[in-house]
């Protein structure tokens, strides 16, 4: 049995030293620099209000387990969860978290204000519009909690010492995980765990982890006695959004935390010696909570009567993205780290940690969280800084799903950067990308006024213009600047039977060949779909999803293979409509006919004075190929191409056409339309997977049984009618599923929406979908809903 060393204390270390010994790891030893268990830490002043709740699923079932085992060990108590409106925006803002709630399995109802105030002594109706109720969210004694789950791992075999600074981690010749080094010592452990929360950083930089998170001090205040308080707080926990609040009672008394505030970056963590009261405790700075006393005040009036008695400036950590950092040093065998995370999620992460650990899969779906998301540039102090402020700041925003992150802006861009900007390209940014969403140039195109308007909401970030961009592609031809999908190349002498081993396709095809594959989990989930492209016997570029696969290839590569992230020096334009071989045939010597350069298939030629690498592929379902070439040369290629598509009525197409297209076409979304939770078959794409071979995930498969569920695509009925992705969908009263991705359909004249349903719904079978609160009725499909023939990719 592995010799495990958690650092840290806190609500997370304990929760995991607890799961460890309930898979019968008890060879755990749990330190801390402080006293155990009020360590000093965020946990020992957390108020502990959980709030289960999450746009994102992975982050609701996490809470969910924290508050089924935190409520077994008596540690959770369920008083409920009312969140509040008090402007138009937040109802319609509450409708659509009710339909998280409903999505993902947490009870939740939207009320009026009067139902709503009802369930809190403080609160009358008229100051709200109305109010989120969540019966199963409640308030955890973060020490209580810790407490808990530290004396059942020690009664399992586990041990806790306080008062012990770890102060470097030792390693073997081979560079494993040997142990750890302390102010008190040094203890062996084959495997170290990082659970040092905003202390992350500093325990990174001890074994060379950039760890993005930045501690940043949030305001906690806790007023004296108000009258209408029972003392016996059953009153359920408040969030008060539209003013960045949220309130749980201490006896008779209320506690208030607040976002209003500037963010407070820490610059440098106190040591205990140095504390007034704790590390994690600094001095209130009462001028920053003026502004939510008043607003406190304004929805509590029984407050006036009483003032703020004490307060802190409480520090833990923001990342960039709002997610927890889970995962395995890559360069570092035996060292994980579990940081950045809520009391909300910390059983439910704890678990996932310890599940990932003793078998090698976390069980749950945590691609969001995982530490190896970020591209390097998403690394720096600097970005860091920035954007975990900004997540400080949005904490309780009404964020649109399409919302672009302000700054820092741009960082990537692609060559074409300058020829999207004179057409007027309306940019967004994913993974540090500027992509044009649709391009004002397009606006005078006749297609514009066939396209149906939507609603407010559905019509953020979106333009009339990407309908017309899409119906343009089908029609004529386009150019899409695919550079920001990742790519890597792959080459060596083991290069092919490392890639058939990592994915599910055959992929031992003649140079020449490009493949659709699937990269699985152990336990046969789907990681991410690929395309292969042999380019030579030795050397494979492989279109990929994102870091993370680079990081599950490098992570497996041999030695007799490299695996090189060539997306940053390369760069791609998809040219994309029946028109695509006219425009490129002129250009170029290599005949691009369907007979000499056939579907799926990469050549190497020149187009005008370009030499690029082409792959005749299309997520968007139409004739033509990616165009590949070194960054130096791509604003020469688009040049090229616009100027010889000039005559074919060519356009630049952005983001909102594409995926519109995809989803008509029915290519799924690694990540968002399937995760580690599906397998292949349930997900439509068991064409890619060939049990004839061997490859990482095989055998579970083998032993799946029938689906429950499929990803299954459905078409609004109203034609008009837009919804936008994590929305429940209905059997009668009964919440059947959620949906992944969704889009208008502009060919097809409908809303294409995919979603998690009941495998036993058939084509024509009637459902609704909850948008925002309205009911929207919609009918399952059969795939694919746009040339399911292929007449028009096939020639
Ligand atoms: P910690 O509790 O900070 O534990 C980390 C431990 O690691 C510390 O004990 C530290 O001493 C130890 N450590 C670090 N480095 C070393 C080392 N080198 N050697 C030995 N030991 C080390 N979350 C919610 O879910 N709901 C809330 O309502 C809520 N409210 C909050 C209010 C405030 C004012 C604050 C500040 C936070 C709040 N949070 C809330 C967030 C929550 O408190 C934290 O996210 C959570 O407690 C983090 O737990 P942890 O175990 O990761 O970190
Ligand atoms: N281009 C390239 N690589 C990629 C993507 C891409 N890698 C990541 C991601 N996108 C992969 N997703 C898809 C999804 C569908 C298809 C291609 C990439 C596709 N599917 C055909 C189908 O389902 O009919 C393939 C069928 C077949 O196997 O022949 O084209 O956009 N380079």
């Amino acid at each position: 049995m592995p010799t495990v060393i958690i650092v840290g204390a806190g609500i997370v270390g304990s929760a995991i030293a607890d799961e460890l010994t309930q898979r019968g790891w008890t060879d755990v030893l749990v330190l801390d620099q402080g006293p155990l268990y009020a360590t000093g830490g965020s946990s020992s002043h957390a108020p502990g209000l959980v709030f289960q709740t999450n746009p994102s699923k992975t982050m609701t079932n996490l809470a969910q387990y924290t508050v089924e085992k935190l409520a077994s060990l008596d540690a959770f108590r369920p008083l409920g969860g009312l969140e509040i409106a008090t402007t138009p925006e937040r109802l319609v803002e509450l409708h659509r978290r009710a339909g998280f709630a409903a999505s993902w399995g947490v009870p939740a109802r939207v009320l009026g204000p009067e139902e709503a105030a009802a369930l809190h002594p403080l609160l009358s109706p008229d100051k709200i519009l109305g109010g989120l109720h969540t019966p199963t969210d409640g308030l955890v004694n973060a020490v209580d909690a810790v407490t808990a789950q530290a004396e059942r791992a020690i009664a399992h075999g586990a041990r806790f010492l306080g008062g012990h600074r770890v102060t470097g981690v030792r390693t073997t010749p081979e560079g494993r995980v040997a142990g750890v080094d302390t102010d008190q010592g040094s203890f062996d452990a084959d495997i170290v765990i990082g659970a040092a929360g905003f202390w992350g950083p500093q325990f990174g930089a001890l074994v060379g982890l950039t760890t993005p998170l930045l501690p940043l001090a949030h305001q906690y205040a806790t007023t004296g006695p108000v009258a209408g308080l029972s003392g016996t707080e059953s009153a359920p926990i408040l969030r008060h959004q539209d003013a960045d609040l949220y309130f749980r009672a201490h006896g008779d008394r209320i506690g208030i935390g607040s976002y209003a505030h500037r963010p407070m970056p820490v610059e440098r963590i106190r040591t205990h010696d140095e504390s007034a009261v704790m590390p994690s405790v600094e001095e209130f700075t009462p001028a920053d909570f003026d502004p939510s006393w008043e607003d406190a005040i304004a929805l509590l009036p029984a407050l006036a009567e009483t003032k703020v008695e004490e307060g802190i400036n409480g520090i833990f950590s923001f990342t960039t993205d709002g997610f927890p950092l889970i995962g395995e040093h890559r360069d570092l065998p035996g060292l994980w780290i579990a940081e950045a995370v809520w009391v909300t999620h910390s059983a439910g992460v704890a678990k996932a940690l310890a599940e990932w650990i003793t078998t090698g899969n976390p069980g749950t779906d945590l691609h969001e969280c995982d530490l190896y998301r970020f591209d390097p540039v998403q690394l720096t102090a600097s970005y860091v800084r920035t954007r975990a402020q900004r997540s400080f700041i949005e904490v309780y925003d009404i964020l649109h799903p399409l919302d672009p992150p302000a700054d820092p802006r741009p960082l990537r861009v692609s060559p074409f950067y300058p020829r999207q900007q004179e057409l007027g390209a309306v940019f967004t940014e994913g993974a540090a990308w500027e992509r044009p969403l649709w391009f004002e140039a397009n606006t005078d195109l006749p297609e514009v006024a066939t396209v149906p308007g939507r609603d407010a909401w559905a019509a953020r970030h979106w333009s009339k213009t990407a309908g017309a961009e899409a119906l343009v592609t089908r029609d004529r031809v386009a150019m899409y600047d695919m550079t920001p999908l990742s790519r890597l190349e792959v080459a060596g002498p083991g290069a092919l039977a490392f890639l058939q081993h990592m994915t599910t396709n055959n992929l031992d095809k003649a140079p020449g060949a490009v493949t659709y594959t699937l990269m699985l989990d152990e336990a046969g989930g789907v990681r991410s779909d690929l395309t292969v492209a042999r380019l030579a016997p030795n050397r494979f570029q492989v279109g990929v999803n994102g870091p993370l696969d680079l990081d599950r290839f490098l992570r497996h590569a041999p030695d007799d293979v490299i695996v090189r992230d060539i997306t940053g020096g390369t760069c791609c334009i998809g040219l994309w409509g029946p028109r695509a071989r006219d425009v490129l045939q002129p250009l170029t010597t290599t005949d691009v006919g369907h007979t000499a350069f056939g579907y799926f298939k990469a050549r190497h030629l020149n187009v005008g004075d370009v030499p690029v690498d082409a792959l005749r592929l299309s997520y968007v379902g139409e004739l033509g190929w990616e165009l590949y070439t070194s960054a130096e040369l791509g604003l020469r290629l688009w040049d090229t191409l616009w100027e010889a598509g000039q005559e074919h009525g060519v356009i630049a197409a952005g983001r909102s056409a594409f995926n519109s297209l995809r989803l008509e076409k029915g290519y799924r979304l690694a990540g968002t339309d399937m995760t580690g939770e599906h397998d292949p078959y349930s997900s439509g794409l068991g064409f890619a997977v060939k049990t004839n071979k061997e490859f990482i995930g095989r055998d579970a498969l083998l032993n799946l049984g029938e689906p429950q569920r499929r990803l299954t695509v459905l078409t609004l009925d109203d034609p008009t009618a837009v919804v936008l992705g994590k929305e429940p969908v209905y059997v009668g009263e009964t919440p059947a599923g959620y949906v992944t991705s969704a889009s208008y359909g502009y060919t097809i004249g409908r809303c294409v929406a995919y979603a998690w349903l009941p495998a036993s719904l058939q084509d024509g079978d009637a459902v609704t979908i909850d948008y925002l609160g309205t009911r929207l009725a919609a009918t399952v499909g059969t795939e694919p809903l746009f040339d399911p023939t292929m007449e028009r990719i096939r020639r």
